[in-house]
């Protein structure tokens, strides 16, 4: 049983867009993961969010203003900036106010405001970053915070970790979901399965030139972001047995995805985490993944599914020639071990004892 006392928490949402409206991205699913594992352990969660967010059976605050821009829409060397009544800083105004009926606020936003309100409030202020280096000046705000809170930042993987000089003083939450909405299957169909935004950094065409080799359908969902890169793709590789099947819902994702081989994961950049292979595991579904950034930490080779060389469609299609040697009952198994609401709630509690202990400590 956890040892931490039930804390009342106050979580903060991105200011990117409202939970439930997908601009905020992958970031929506794992706060809503987190509040409910926290809130299955016994504490009490409040979430803080952009008005228009919907988040069913957990105390929501909405909060008007104008969302803030994309941090990987800007440049290393990029100036922090605030649009008028910022809904992120009418977020921060008002957890300021509050922050006395709390124990512990989380933050969710990849923003610089959070980080540098930090040593102002009284209440101790969690940090979970959901993405690598990515600008000189958030690097510089958050790299303040872990020295001054050393148990303040969580990420998601150790290679997201990797791209801060801050590394040592990050906390791998990983990530967790609520395993009761994927449903295990033993006997796939023929095709393979690409899932993600279609955009350069993600690296589809590789998938798709690999299958074009094996003649092999891919089945490829998510939201086409870059509409010129998708039509390259499918010109370069006009003979390849590819079939876009659009961005499903969580339930008709995980439907489509159990029937798959195998999951391919061609990142060309650093994936913080890579929540796709935890979907597909938990149907049972091998991941074939570059070795590289989150999936490179998640696929247990030979047991899970297959790590290749970056960036090698020979590798790729060594792996897919492999799959038969995956027993897709160890990826649903491996799932509920590592990365249940549960097993991500024992993690939660670990980082946030620390914060709670180093906060009460005489100063
Ligand atoms: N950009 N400025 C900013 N703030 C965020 O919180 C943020 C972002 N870009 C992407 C993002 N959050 C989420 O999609 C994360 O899940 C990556």
């Amino acid at each position: 049983m956890s040892q931490l006392p039930k804390l009342n928490l106050l979580l903060l949402s991105t200011p990117v867009g409202a939970i439930g409206s997908g601009l905020g991205g992958g970031v929506e699913l794992t706060l809503t993961n987190i509040a409910r594992s926290l809130i299955n352990l016994g504490h009490a969660v409040t979430v803080v969010a952009p008005e228009g967010s919907v988040l069913d059976g957990i105390p929501l605050v909405q909060i008007p203003g104008n969302l803030q821009i994309t941090a990987q829409s800007q440049g290393r060397d990029a100036p922090i900036t605030l649009p008028a009544n910022s809904v992120l800083s009418n977020c921060w105004n008002y957890a300021r106010q509050v922050q006395h009926q709390y124990d512990v606020i989380i933050n969710f936003a990849y923003d610089w405001l959070p980080f540098y309100l930090t040593p102002f409030f009284d209440c101790p202020i969690a940090h979970l970053v959901s993405m690598g280096s990515l600008t000189d000046a958030m690097d510089h705000i958050i790299g303040e915070v872990a020295e001054q809170f050393p148990n303040a930042i969580a990420v998601h993987s150790l290679a997201q970790a990797d791209t801060f000089s801050f590394r040592d003083r990050c906390f791998n939450l990983k990530n967790g979901f609520d395993l009761s909405q994927y449903q295990f299957n033993s006997t796939p169909n023929n095709h393979l399965a690409w899932v993600g935004r279609i955009a350069p950094e993600k690296g589809l065409e590789d998938a798709v030139a690999a299958v074009q080799q094996l003649g092999i359908p891919l089945k490829i969902w998510g939201v086409i972001q870059d509409k010129t890169y998708w039509n390259h793709v499918r010109s370069n590789y006009p003979n390849a047995p590819i079939e876009y099947c659009g961005f499903l819902s969580t339930q008709d994702l995980q439907q489509a995805l159990g029937q798959s081989r195998a999951l391919l994961m061609t990142p060309h950049w650093i994936e913080a985490f890579g929540n796709v292979a935890i979907e597909a595991l938990a149907c049972g579904v091998p991941v074939i993944a570059y070795r590289r950034g989150g999936p490179a930490e998640i696929v247990k080779e030979g047991e899970t599914g297959w790590l290749v060389e970056p960036d090698s469609i020979t590798g790729l299609v060594e792996a897919i020639s492999k799959l038969e040697k995956i027993d897709r009952a160890n990826c649903r198994l491996d799932a509920e071990r590592e990365y249940s609401l549960s097993a991500m709630g024992k993690r939660l509690e670990i980082w946030l004892d620390r914060i709670v202990q180093s906060h009460n400590l005489p100063s």
